[in-house]
């Protein structure tokens, strides 16, 4: 009979099927075996001519049937191999999966927000203002006269002769003292803008400036305040040095020096063998500023400062480039 053959081909055909890896490793043996032009079992039934005439119907049939019974085998690999792909042999399913990478803040972000917490628990108040300011509130009523050079056009960026990105955030607290009477006491963090661009100066950067009036505020608050507030933010003991200075919203006017928080004031790259790093900027509010915001000059004294926010984040994560905070390279921002 034909049984021997039928039977070497199921043999051969589970052999194959089993050994198969891949989804294209099972169609090639579906078309070996059941292939239309020249598959196995094509040649199988085109031998049909040469079984004798009255076998000839239960052999077709047995060929239908081996048919059906190796597409079944092929469905059945073809699954196999499909769930082998989702899971791989060897693939835990239980072990945790891959931790997602989380966003965080930027640097700049972090230090702004600790710099308004330490003055909110000195019970400082936070005001914001428009970047986008008159010539009035940026250097009119700050006593900044039309023909200084701060105003000029190589230092500002002029929307129309009237209209400006401010240059500082100053403008805030000249809308805080002409919305409200003394006492104030508020910090106006934000973005200022100026025509600068080197490894310690970009064209956009953040500010943060203070301002306290009422009656009775001397120099040495403002001394005070600046040396608890740069301890809390450094973490260590500080002193402040004011030098002499000029602006014209204040008078009289210092420049801040901090100790080194590099090298503790012994002296180092960072701070030029000085001890000594260039902070801020502060002073009494000039009676001229009070003047353009109707508060009584007589009456009222007040103290005001300001700092470059970027300055501290770079002093603070040891950042040598102002560029670094801006260019937002992922490979920088992870750091943090
Ligand atoms: C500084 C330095 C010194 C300042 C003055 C005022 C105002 F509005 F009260 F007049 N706001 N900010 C000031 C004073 C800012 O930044 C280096």
């Amino acid at each position: 009979m034909h049984q021997e053959r039928f039977d070497d081909i199921r043999a051969r055909f589970a052999e194959d099927i089993a050994s198969a890896a891949s989804e294209s490793d099972v169609l090639d043996i579906k078309g070996r075996y059941t292939g239309k032009k020249r598959g196995i079992l094509q040649e199988l039934m085109a031998s049909l001519k040469e079984v004798a005439p009255e076998e000839r119907p239960a052999f077709g049939q047995a060929v239908n049937a081996l048919k059906s019974e190796l597409e079944q085998g092929v469905d059945e690999a073809l699954a196999r191999v499909r769930d082998a792909k989702r899971a791989p042999a060897g693939l835990d399913v239980t072990l945790p999966g891959l931790r997602p990478d989380l966003g965080h803040l930027h640097p700049i972000t972090r230090v702004r927000r600790e710099i308004e917490q330490i003055f909110i628990s000195m019970g400082y108040a936070v005001a914001t203002g428009p970047e986008v300011e008159d010539a009035y509130h940026n250097f009119e009523a700050l006593n900044t006269p039309a023909d200084h050079p701060s105003r000029d056009i190589q230092d500002t960026f002029y929307i129309t002769p009237d209209v400006l990105l401010r240059t500082q955030t100053s403008p805030v607290q000249i809308r805080t003292m002409e919305a409200r009477r003394p006492p104030i006491k508020i910090i106006a963090p934000g973005r200022v803008f100026r025509r600068d661009d080197d490894v310690s100066h970009s064209p956009m950067f953040f500010q943060v400036e203070g301002l306290v009036v009422d009656r009775g505020i001397t120099m040495a608050h403002l001394k005070g305040t600046l040396t608890h507030f740069y301890g809390a933010l450094f973490h260590r003991d500080v002193e402040v040095r004011f030098r002499p200075s000029f602006f014209p919203f204040t008078e009289p006017s210092a420049e801040t020096d901090l100790t080194c928080v590099i090298c503790g004031g012994s002296g180092c790259a960072v701070c030029k063998r000085t001890g000594w790093l260039e902070i801020g900027g502060c002073g009494m509010v000039d009676p001229a500023v009070f003047g353009f915001v109707g508060i009584d000059p007589e009456a009222y004294t007040g103290f005001a400062f300001g700092l470059g926010i970027d300055r501290i984040a770079m002093l603070k994560y040891g950042i040598d480039h102002i560029r670094h905070l801006y260019d937002n390279d992922v490979r920088f921002l992870e750091q943090f």
